[in-house]
C-alpha cells in the first residue's frame, strides 16, 4: 500500500492517490471528514484555520461505498485558495501586485529549499513544504483506521506538553475530546491555554509533545533486521517526516539511559498467550510488535513562523533583515497528535497489508484473526 499527494498550500486542492486498499471496505466517508475536522481544531491554531473547513471528495476507487482495489483518489479544496488566485493559479501571469518573498525564516525549509531547487522566491519552497499537506496523511490514515477498526485494533492521540506545562495531575483519558488543547488533564490544559495566550501576545510560538497509544496490535508486525523491515523504524521516519517532528521515541524512550537492565526489560509472562509485566520498550521487541500496545512520543519545535520576526538575509542583496512575516499558528499541537495518530494507523496497515493475504478485505480479516488464533497457541 502507498499514496502520494499533491498540491500547495494556498492552491487550488490538495490531491491523494492511494493504491493497495483491499476490496470490499465500507468506507465512512464522515469518519473521514470528522478526522479532518480535528486535524483543523485546537487552541493556538491561526485565523487560517477560521477559513478552512476541509472536507474530503473521493472521485474514483469506491463504487457502491466500497473499494473496489483499484486506486482511490481524493480532494480536498483549500477555500483559502480564492484569496491567492492571482499569484497562485499554475500560468499566473498578472504578478503586478505580487510580491516575491525574499527573507527566508529562520527554522524553516525556505532557505535550503531555495538553494537546493535554485528558486528566487521562496514561496516556490514553502507552498509544498507547508503542514497543509497533513491533510493527506490524515485523509489516508483515516481510511486505514477503518481497516485497523475491523481488526479490533484501536488507535489514541494525546498532547502531554505544551511549552513544557505536562499532564502532571488529574490524569484523565476522557478529557483528551473535551480539552481544547487535546490533554488527558483539565488543570494542564487551562495552564497550557495561558501559555498560549501570554505566547500569542508576545507574537512568539509553541512547540511540545504528542502521543500515540495503539492497542491489540497482533505480535510479530514488522521483522528484526533491516530499516526496510523493522516496523518501529518504519513508524520512526515516516512520523519524524511530519513537518515540524524533531524527535520520536518509543515507550520509557531517552528515559532508558537511566535505567539498569534490570529495571529496563519488560519480564515476561503467560496467561492466554504470552504478554510482559512491564511496557517499557513501548510495543516493540526487535523491530517487531511484541503484542503490548505501541506507545510512541514525538516532540515538535515551535513553529517557526514568528510574528516577530527573527534576524534574516534577503536572498538577492544579502542584506541583514528581519526574517518574512506569514500568518501563523501560536501552537499546532493538537493538530499534531491528530497527525502523527493518522501517521502510525497509515504504518501498522500497511505492515499488515504486507504480511497478509490483502487482496480483499474478508481474507485480510480471515488471515489476521487465523494468525492471532496461532499466536495465542504458540
Ligand atoms: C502553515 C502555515 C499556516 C497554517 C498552515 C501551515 O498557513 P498560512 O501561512 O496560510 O496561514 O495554517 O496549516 C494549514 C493550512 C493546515 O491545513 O494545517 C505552514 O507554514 O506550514
Amino acid at each position: 500500500m502507498r499514496y502520494i499527494s499533491s498540491g500547495h498550500s494556498h492552491g487550488e486542492q490538495i490531491t491523494i492517490i492511494i493504491e493497495g486498499i483491499p476490496s470490499n471496505l465500507s468506507i465512512d466517508i464522515k469518519k473521514i471528514n470528522e478526522e479532518l475536522k480535528k486535524r483543523q481544531k485546537g487552541y493556538g491554531r491561526g485565523q487560517r484555520m477560521q477559513i478552512e473547513h476541509d472536507q474530503a471528495q473521493i472521485l474514483s476507487g469506491v463504487l457502491f461505498g466500497k473499494t473496489t482495489g483499484a486506486p482511490i483518489a481524493v480532494v480536498v479544496k483549500n477555500k483559502d485558495y480564492q484569496f491567492h488566485l492571482q499569484y497562485m493559479e499554475p500560468f499566473a501571469h498578472d504578478l503586478t501586485n505580487y510580491n516575491p518573498i525574499k527573507v527566508p525564516r529562520p527554522g524553516h525549509a525556505d532557505l535550503v529549499g531555495a538553494i537546493k531547487y535554485n528558486f528566487r522566491d521562496m514561496r516556490l519552497v514553502f507552498e509544498r513544504a507547508s503542514a497543509r499537506e497533513t491533510v493527506s496523511r490524515v485523509v489516508v490514515g483515516a481510511i486505514c483506521k477503518q481497516i485497523l477498526a475491523l481488526l479490533n485494533i484501536e488507535t489514541l492521540s494525546y498532547v502531554k506538553n505544551i511549552g513544557g506545562i505536562s499532564c502532571k495531575i488529574d490524569f484523565d483519558k476522557t478529557y483528551i475530546e473535551k480539552s481544547l488543547v487535546s490533554m488527558p488533564s483539565k488543570t494542564a490544559s487551562e495552564k497550557a491555554m495561558e501559555l498560549i495566550d501570554e505566547t500569542m501576545l508576545k507574537r512568539d510560538t509553541l512547540g511540545g509533545i504528542c502521543q500515540v497509544e495503539v492497542n491489540n496490535v497482533p505480535v510479530g508486525l514488522g521483522s528484526f533486521v533491516t530499516d526496510e523491515t523493522k516496523l518501529d523504524a518504519k513508524i520512526a521516519s515516516s512520523v519524524m517526516s511530519i513537518q515540524s517532528c524533531k524527535g520520536v521515541e518509543f515507550g520509557d524512550g531517552f528515559e532508558l539511559s537511566n535505567y539498569f537492565g534490570s529495571q529496563a526489560h519488560d519480564e515476561i509472562s503467560y496467561e492466554d498467550g504470552f504478554t510482559r509485566q512491564s511496557n517499557h520498550y513501548g510495543g516493540f521487541e526487535g523491530g517487531m510488535t511484541s503484542g503490548m500496545p505501541i506507545i510512541l512520543k514525538a516532540v515538535f519545535k515551535p513553529i517557526p513562523t514568528l510574528m516577530q520576526p527573527l534576524q534574516s538575509v534577503n536572498i538577492d542583496t544579502k542584506a541583514k533583515t528581519a526574517s518574512h512575516i506569514e500568518r501563523s499558528d501560536v501552537c499546532v499541537l493538537p493538530a499534531a497528535a491528530i497527525i502523527c495518530e493518522h501517521t502510525v494507523a497509515i504504518e501498522i496497515t500497511k505492515a499488515l497489508i504486507t504480511q497478509f493475504t490483502s487482496d480483499t478485505i474478508e481474507q485480510l480479516i480471515d488471515a489476521v484473526f487465523n494468525y492471532q488464533k496461532y499466536t495465542k497457541r504458540f
